[in-house]
C-alpha cells in the first residue's frame, strides 16, 4: 500500500517495493580499513562514526561546559505508600542573562541501595507521569492537549497523572529500579524556535540560531539527559547507581543519541523511536527524512536537510547508532501497529549492529527475520515487538526490568 501524506511525497508500507539498498559496514573505515579489533574499533572507527552522526545528522553540541545551581526542591521517604523515596531537585543553568531551569523528580525504591536508575523524558511535565499532588510543575512552555488538559501552553493541575499509564512505576519499584523523570521541555520546547530552550545559552555573541552542523532540538534533550547524570553523579543516593537512557518515540531517538554519546548509561533503551531513532532510513519505509525534515525542522541539525529524498548518500545507517552503545546493551522495541515507524528497520538496524557487539565477545540479534509479536529477544542486543499501537506499556517495562535484571546479575 502507497499512501500520499496531503500531497507531499508518497510514503510506502510494502515491503515489496523497498529499493534496493546498501548498508555502510560498521567495521571498514571511510578509508576502507577494515576493523578487527576492539582497540581499533575504539581507537578508529568509532570516533569516525560518532563524528559522522554529529556533522551529518543530530548536529554537534557546542564545546563548554555549564554548571548548574543544584537545589532540592522537596523530598520524601514515603512516596508511592510508603515504598519508595520522592526527591525533586532544580538544576539551574544561567549564561549570558539567560537561564534555564531543568526539574528532576525521583523516585528511589527504600528498601534497594544503589538501585539501577532508569532516566527518561516525558512530554507533558513530570507531574502527568503519577497521580502524586506533591510533583512540581515545570513553568516551561508545554503543548497544548486536550487529553492531558493543557491549554495554555503550561503544564496544570489538571493534568497530573494523565500520563501515568505509560510509566510503570510501582513495577519498577517494586522490581528494584528507580526512575529519573524530567521534562523535556525544561531542556528545550519541541517547537521550530531556536530562541528559547538550552541552545541561546551556547551562542557566540550576535549568534541566533545554531550553526548548520550543530545540534537541533534531539542534540539539546540528549545534552539534558547528561546533566542529569552529572548531577546523579554527585548525590550520594545515587551516585554508586547504574544509569539507563530510556525514551519513547521522538525522546527514544534521544535516548539512542544520549547513550551514543555518554559512555555512563549503562543500558539504553529506545520505545518506538522509528524514523532518526533505531529504524534504518535506507529503508524508506513509513516516516522518511524528507517526512521528518519537512515536520519537525527543529529536531536534528540543519546539514541533515541534504539527505532528504537523498537517504542513499548518507554515510551511515542507524544500526551503526546502536554500534556506538556497544558493548553496552541497547534494547529496541517495536510495536505491530506503528508501521510509521518502520517496526522491521528498527529490527535490523539492531540486528546489524550485531557485528560490533561481537567484535567484543557479545551477542547480537541472532537472525535477519524478526520476532513473531510478543516473543521478546534478549542477547546484549534485545528486541520485542508486541500487539497494539505506538505507545509505552505495561509489557514493554516488563521487557525492559527483564532485561536489565539480566545485565546487572
Ligand atoms: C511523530 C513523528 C515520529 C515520532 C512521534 C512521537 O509525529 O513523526 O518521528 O517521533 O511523532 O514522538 O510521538
Amino acid at each position: 500500500m502507497t499512501l500520499f501524506a496531503c500531497g507531499q511525497s508518497p510514503v510506502n508500507y510494502d515491503e515489496s517495493t523497498i529499493a534496493p539498498f546498501e548498508l555502510p559496514d560498521p567495521l571498514t573505515t571511510s578509508a576502507g580499513r577494515e576493523i578487527k579489533s576492539v582497540k581499533d574499533w575504539e581507537q578508529l572507527r568509532r570516533p569516525e562514526i560518532l563524528n559522522l552522526f554529529k556533522e551529518e545528522v543530530y548536529g554537534h553540541i557546542p564545546a563548554g561546559a555549564l554548571v548548574p545551581k543544584i537545589e532540592v526542591m522537596e523530598s520524601s521517604p514515603a512516596a508511592l505508600g510508603g515504598k519508595a523515596s520522592r526527591k525533586q531537585v532544580a538544576l539551574t543553568f544561567e549564561k549570558a542573562g539567560q537561564r534555564l531551569q531543568l526539574l528532576v523528580l525521583m523516585y528511589l525504591p527504600n528498601e534497594v541501595d544503589d538501585p539501577p536508575l532508569f532516566v527518561g523524558y516525558n512530554f507533558y511535565g513530570n507531574q502527568t507521569i503519577a497521580d502524586d499532588p506533591e510533583i512540581l510543575i515545570s513553568n516551561a512552555w508545554t503543548r497544548n492537549s486536550e487529553d492531558m488538559s493543557i491549554a495554555e501552553n503550561i503544564g496544570t493541575q489538571a493534568s497530573r497523572g494523565k500520563r501515568s499509564h505509560r510509566w510503570a512505576i510501582d513495577q519498577i519499584i517494586d522490581e528494584g529500579f528507580g526512575l529519573v523523570a524530567i521534562y523535556y521541555g525544561d531542556v528545550d520546547p519541541d517547537r521550530d524556535d531556536f530562541s528559547d530552550g538550552i541552545h541561546p545559552l551556547f551562542y557566540a555573541s550576535g549568534q541566533d540560531k545554531p550553526k548548520p552542523n550543530e545540534w537541533g532540538s534531539i542534540g539539546a534533550w540528549a545534552w539534558g539527559m547528561s546533566r542529569v547524570l552529572d548531577y546523579l553523579q554527585q548525590d550520594p543516593q545515587t551516585q554508586a547507581s547504574k544509569y539507563i537512557a530510556f525514551g519513547h518515540s521522538r525522546l527514544g531517538k534521544t535516548s539512542l543519541w544520549a547513550g551514543a554519546l555518554d559512555t555512563r548509561f549503562s543500558v539504553v533503551i529506545s520505545n518506538n523511536s522509528g524514523c532518526g531513532g533505531a529504524a534504518l532510513f535506507k529503508r524508506k519505509f513509513g516516516e522518511t527524512a524528507a517526512a521528518i525534515n519537512r515536520n519537525f525542522p527543529h529536531w536534528f541539525s540543519d546539514s541533515f536537510n541534504a539527505y532528504s529524498n537523498k537517504e542513499e548518500d548518507l554515510p551511515i545507517d542507524q544500526h551503526m547508532l546502536m554500534a556506538l552503545v556497544a558493548p553496552r546493551p541497547v534494547y529496541i522495541a517495536s510495536a505491530e501497529e506503528d508501521q510509521w515507524a518502520d517496526p522491521k528497520g528498527e529490527y535490523l538496524a539492531g540486528f546489524h549492529a550485531g557485528p560490533v557487539y561481537e567484535l567484543y565477545g557479545k551477542k547480537g540479534l541472532p537472525t535477519a527475520e524478526p520476532p513473531k509479536v510478543n516473543q521478546p529477544i534478549m542477547k546484549d542486543v534485545g528486541y520485542h515487538i508486541r500487539t497494539g499501537k505506538h505507545d509505552v506499556t505495561d509489557h514493554d517495562w516488563e521487557q525492559y526490568i527483564a532485561f536489565c535484571k539480566r545485565h546487572f546479575k
